[in-house]
């Protein structure tokens, strides 16, 4: 069955409803900040930038402040927009409204969840992620098939016609576009591409988006790729592969955090990988561990084990230790996970 592409841009009952139950919260006048998770992406800091710009247009006085600094990567869309991130938990105070974007667990706030805790305004999470037991809020707008939490910004946009000016859809266009893996992930659906087109024809040129998110990187990032690469560890029996990187590693080659974004798809791009693993040593007896999966392996469910989550094929947990002993207990689990999960059914 073949649908146009308007059908495609359909915005589902349920999503319809939801956001009409937070357009009460918008309220001319009204003082709002909004947050995402610590070392933000490009989804959270497009949808940020997308929702700022419309509400401030609305007539609310928005400000942004997040856990951790605006990353360098995504300056090119702040314009216009009043970040408070220095600030700190300070720049809650007087607010009538919070809205936190892209995270299903207030933990994922870092130095701010305690205040968001104790926050007594009303509080919205619009997210994608699979819903955890402590969100950040009580007014909830969540959906797991969203293939960003862009594209609900992009609806909410679309039922309270708020106008998605070159500025708002280019926010949009790289919050999927990042989100997607440039639009090759199983979340890259048909409606995704629906609302690519729709932002590319508000004005989104997307060799420019290219260029600014993915081909602006300092030599020091390939230089750290040749270093990560060198760790490379693989499985081929049972189509585990993975990447480690030492404390330290980002000062030595002058590069940031956002510069390791998709590092972990080199693991998953060897052939049968079914579950590619990134171990960062952050250097305080923590290591951040990112999950990727291919096919039917939920890493959503593996990265639980170890008190993380995310995505059933994209996930990540903060365990303690050293970089040697939690790469070999998460492998030794990864064996054993793999082991039981369904294996792909052959093809051909
Ligand atoms: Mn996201």
């Amino acid at each position: 069955m073949s649908h146009t592409v308007s059908e495609y841009l359909t915005i589902p009952e349920p999503r319809r409803a939801a956001i009409e139950r937070l357009a009460l919260e918008f309220v001319p006048g009204r003082r709002v900040a909004l947050s995402t998770h610590m070392n933000a992406d490009g989804d959270g800091c497009g949808s940020e930038v997308a929702l700022a710009l419309m509400l401030a247009r609305r007539g609310l006085d928005v400000r942004i402040v997040n856990p951790t600094a605006w990353p360098d990567l995504f300056d090119f869309l702040l314009e216009g927009v009043n970040d408070q991130t220095s600030t700190g938990s300070a720049a809650f105070r007087n607010l009538d409204l919070l809205i936190v974007l892209d995270i299903s667990d207030v933990k994922r706030l870092g130095n701010l969840a305690e205040s968001v805790r104790r926050l007594d305004v009303p509080k919205i999470v619009i997210d994608h992620h699979i819903a955890s037991d402590d969100p950040a809020g009580t007014i909830v707008f969540t959906d797991v098939a969203a293939c960003a939490t862009g594209e609900l910004v992009y609806d909410l946009a679309r039922v309270l016609d708020y106008e998605i000016t070159p500025a708002v859809a280019r926010a949009l266009y790289a919050a999927i576009l990042t989100d997607t893996g440039s639009f090759r992930f199983s979340n890259a659906t048909p409606r995704c591409h629906a609302i690519a087109a729709d932002l590319l024809a508000a004005g989104v040129d997307p060799e420019e988006m290219y260029v600014r998110v993915y081909a602006s990187a300092p030599a020091g990032r390939l230089r750290l790729l040749a270093e990560v690469l060198s760790t490379l560890g693989v499985d081929e029996k049972l189509g585990l592969a993975w990447l480690s990187m030492n404390a330290g590693a980002l000062e030595h080659y002058g590069v940031r955090q956002e510069d390791l974004d998709g590092i972990v798809e080199h693991a998953r791009s060897i052939g049968g990988t079914r579950l590619a693993l990134f171990f960062r040593d952050l250097g305080y007896g923590k290591v951040k561990v990112s999950f990727r999966s291919t096919g039917e392996v939920d890493v959503n469910d593996f990265a639980r084990q170890f008190g993380g989550g995310g995505h059933a094929k994209a996930s990540g947990a903060l365990i303690a230790g050293s970089l040697d002993e939690v790469r070999e207990r998460v492998i030794a689990s990864a064996r054993e996970f793999l082991t039981r999960a369904p294996r792909p059914v052959a093809v051909g």
